[in-house]
């Protein structure tokens, strides 16, 4: 079976219809092979409007079903998302490219998240506070925000998505996607998944409870601009973010911002050189480093410079890059043509600043219009040029240091720092890097690589944009706004210390 009818007979058992993947506009290819995968209709910013007006009656509803109820909803979508799993993965393997481990992986934290999000629903809690005035009680309560939007990019097409919206819909809200233009199927498959658990829910789930917008940047801008949206989570390139923060900014509306990451992993003298072979292969390589974990600046000691580097290099020349359908390959294809575009560009300019390039060239599998790679590693003489940027694609620049303090500022040295690593078994290596003057990412790991967080911790936040807010931890709060309360269970009306008010 060819990719397109396999496609076809993928999306069908997950429950699409044909015709709101065919005869459209929106033209889908899959990056396996290049070809055509689906043809989807477009809908126009007014209609993206009436989406998020119709969201905001559903989010009217919602808000008054208990919480632990709401929960229910998203325990069903947990089991519809097990029943789905094999074709959901298989579905992300074909629209994006990767290896059947991380598509089916990718749908894994969905299930994860859901089980998260139902043990939340019964724990939205407030403190309760000593009040300073005799016979009252001062409280908090934590109400759900309204319509929550999620823009969602290529690279993690339905996990993300499932992280906001399986907070929003327990927090009380309701949810409306812009997914990337690149991945709508597995977006259409989620919504199928979704209204499946809805309807097995029952009456209680409104209507357009969770809604999907296809369409392209003007249809995402209505999302990002309109009052009715009082939060937006977005992810995606740095780039995007600049836009949409302020826009966000100037309407007061808040913001989760997801964006790059020019990560780094830095080797010690006394790390466990097996151990962090693997994982930076892992997280240099795996999906063909479009991460926005991926690592992609390593540190290494001079002192295991050489016992490192070239078994390193070996592995960059052996690894297996082929079709994740029909191979069982450890990096799948680019994205697209702009991705070995941009890729070819950064080796080209890290060249000129005195890399020396292992890999990098195309592997050619038989389509024009498939972008596979060799990831690249680069040894830089300093962290100058490319190094300095995130670019969408698996390169590794490698650079020797020796003192841990330089060190230690190098790896802070640029912007869009996400997540990190330090491989080593010295205890006070380990802490500080861990401390106020160490790594300052959202994500701080020792002798793990950088990509690959659990859905249990606050996922990201690049030390641009404050810290992490998806997914586990308490990063519901953000999907929730508090009200204190204050009850005043005495007689009288003891105001604030200090204060008298004396009126007939
Ligand atoms: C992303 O690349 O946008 O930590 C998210 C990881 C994944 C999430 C990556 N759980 O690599």
């Amino acid at each position: 079976m060819n990719v397109t009818s396999e496609t076809a007979a993928l999306l069908e058992r997950l429950g699409v219809a044909k015709a709101d993947f065919s005869g459209g506009d929106l033209i889908v290819r899959s990056p396996v092979t290049g070809e055509q995968i689906g043809a989807l209709t477009s809908i126009s910013p007014a209609e993206a409007g009436k989406a998020i007006e119709r969201a905001d009656k559903a989010f009217k509803a919602w808000r008054n079903v208990p919480a632990p109820k709401r929960g229910e909803l998203v325990r069903l979508l947990g089991e519809e998302l097990r029943a789905a799993k094999t074709d959901l993965g298989r579905l992300v393997s074909i629209e994006v490219g990767k290896i059947p481990s991380e598509g089916l992986g990718e749908v894994q934290e969905m299930i994860d998240i859901c089980d998260f999000a139902v043990g939340l629903s019964r724990q939205l809690y407030g403190l309760t506070i000593a009040t300073e005035r005799p016979g009252h009680r001062m409280m908090e309560t934590w109400h759900p925000l309204g319509v929550v939007g999620v823009i969602s990019a290529f690279n993690f097409p339905v996990a993300v998505w499932s992280w906001n919206a399986a907070l929003a819909f327990v927090c009380g809200n309701a949810v409306v996607w812009k997914p990337s233009e690149k991945t709508p199927l597995t977006a259409l498959a989620c919504d199928a998944i979704f209204k499946r658990a809805a309807a097995r829910f029952g009456a209680d789930a409104p209507e357009n409870l969770s809604q999907v917008l296809i369409g392209d940047r003007a249809v995402g801008e209505v999302l990002v601009d309109h009052p009715k949206v009082p939060l937006v989570s977005a992810t995606g390139s740095t780039r995007m973010g600049r836009d949409v923060g302020p826009r966000l900014a100037k309407r007061f509306a808040r913001a989760i911002l997801e964006l790059g990451g020019n990560n780094a992993g830095i080797v010690c003298p006394t790390a466990n050189l097996d151990m962090a072979l693997r994982a930076i292969a892992f997280g240099a390589m795996g999906t063909a480093g479009q991460r926005c974990t991926t690592m992609r600046r390593l540190f290494v000691h001079d002192s295991v410079y050489d016992a490192l580097v070239p078994r390193l290099k070996k592995a960059y020349e052996s690894v297996s890059v082929g079709s994740p359908l029909e191979t069982s390959a450890l990096v799948g294809p680019l994205i697209d043509k702009a991705a070995f575009d941009g890729m070819q560009k950064a080796l080209k300019e890290a060249a000129g600043h005195g890399g020396k390039v292992t890999g990098g060239t195309r592997v050619d599998n038989g389509h024009d219009g498939a972008f596979y790679v060799k990831p690249a590693l680069v040894e830089m003489p300093g962290q100058v040029g490319p190094v300095l940027e995130e670019t969408f694609a698996p390169i590794l620049y490698v650079m020797k240091y020796s003192d841990f303090d330089a060190v230690l500022d190098a790896h802070n040295a640029v912007g869009a720092g996400l997540s990190s690593s330090i491989f080593t078994l010295d205890l006070q290596e380990a802490e500080r890097f861990l401390s106020v003057e160490g790594s300052d990412c959202g994500i701080a790991n020792v002798n793990i690589g950088t990509s690959g967080a659990e859905i249990g911790g606050a996922f990201g936040g690049e030390k641009e944009t404050g810290g992490g807010r998806e997914s586990g931890s308490d990063a519901w709060r953000a999907y929730m706004r508090r009200a204190t309360n204050t009850v005043n269970y005495s007689k009288a009306l003891p105001l604030a210390q200090g204060v008298s008010f004396d009126i007939e």
